[in-house]
């Protein structure tokens, strides 16, 4: 015989308790979060109903909430935005630098920097589509940003090449500020290594996050650059890059000294031994390299 079953009068069903939870966990989180949403969080979904004197709607997002750093490894929880960023750098290069600036010489007479980005040979061999169609007339030389997934780990995020201006700061090729990072992530941190064709990479001592409204400056203190001594002072207290990894492999050795004899009384070109930037490879580029001769980049900067 089938017995009528009733719920107990006072006591919600496990399935009211659930729902009613549920609903008090949204009021909260509408009253709590839903005025403070930004880029750092990311809507995939949501609803809106609606009962003639109360509305609710919701988004289905989370915002980036934890990220743990084990220096090997960096694991953020939570959605994530992938959008393009500008990250803003300042950097001068000690061969092409004097008087608070640096020289634009690649450009006397005959111009003879590439419009395509120059790294896409050894031991870069970054084969990004960066060009121009006019050189900017305060234009120093091409840069490389190498975005990194934490200070140990190896991982490249993204490489980019950009404009390096006569005053330290980088353009993009649309002549914005900074260059642009299309995989970097909203919250996540990073490090970032700058190179070039014939100074000794660095890369920062700081993390960065996106977005990064303001501009890392490698210019100010040694103490920017991962690592000891991996900035030169220059004569008026700027740091620059070491002049005289003619090689690019991130230490400056005889082999080095080997790239520039076998470069020696170029004229009038765009070559990687020009370490001053004046289209010449001359004994003034054996005299930036010398004194720097046995300075090692850190491993990470290294190929
Ligand atoms: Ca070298
Ligand atoms: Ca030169």
């Amino acid at each position: 015989m089938l017995k009528p079953i009733f719920h107990h009068p006072t006591l919600p069903s496990a399935h009211m308790k659930y729902l009613l939870i549920t609903l008090l966990l949204v009021a909260f989180y509408i009253h709590t979060a839903a005025q403070s949403l930004s880029q750092e969080v990311v809507a995939n979904g949501g609803a809106f109903h609606e009962t003639g004197t109360h509305s609710i709607s919701c988004t289905v997002a989370e915002p980036i909430n934890t990220t743990l750093d084990t220096n090997d490894y960096i694991l953020t929880q939570g959605f994530h935005q992938v959008y393009r960023s500008p990250l803003q750098v300042k950097i001068f290069l000690e061969g092409a630098y004097t008087n608070n600036a640096m020289t634009t010489h690649l450009q006397n007479g005959t111009d003879v920097i590439p419009l395509q980005q120059p790294f896409n040979t050894a031991p870069w061999n970054y084969f990004g589509t960066e060009k121009t169609s006019s050189i900017p007339s305060n234009l120093t030389d091409w840069i490389l940003i190498e975005v990194r997934a934490g200070i140990n780990n190896p991982v490249i995020v993204e490489q980019a090449a950009a404009f390096l201006l006569s005053d330290g700061t980088v353009q993009d090729m649309d002549g914005n500020p900074g260059v642009k990072l299309d995989n970097v992530k909203s919250g996540t941190p990073y490090h970032f290594i700058v190179r070039h064709r014939n100074h000794l990479a660095v890369l920062s001592d700081e993390y960065i996050t996106f977005p990064f409204n303001y501009f890392y400056d490698f210019t100010t203190s040694t103490y920017q650059a991962y690592g000891p001594n991996q900035l030169k002072l220059m004569e008026d207290g700027t740091y620059a890059l070491f002049a005289g990894d003619f090689n690019a492999d991130g230490a400056i050795t005889v082999a080095d000294y080997n790239f520039y004899s076998a470069e020696v009384s170029a004229i009038n070109q765009y070559t990687d031994a020009d370490a001053n930037l004046d289209k010449n490879v001359t004994v003034a580029d054996f005299n930036l390299y010398q004194p720097n001769a046995s300075k090692i980049g850190i491993p990470q900067v290294r190929y």
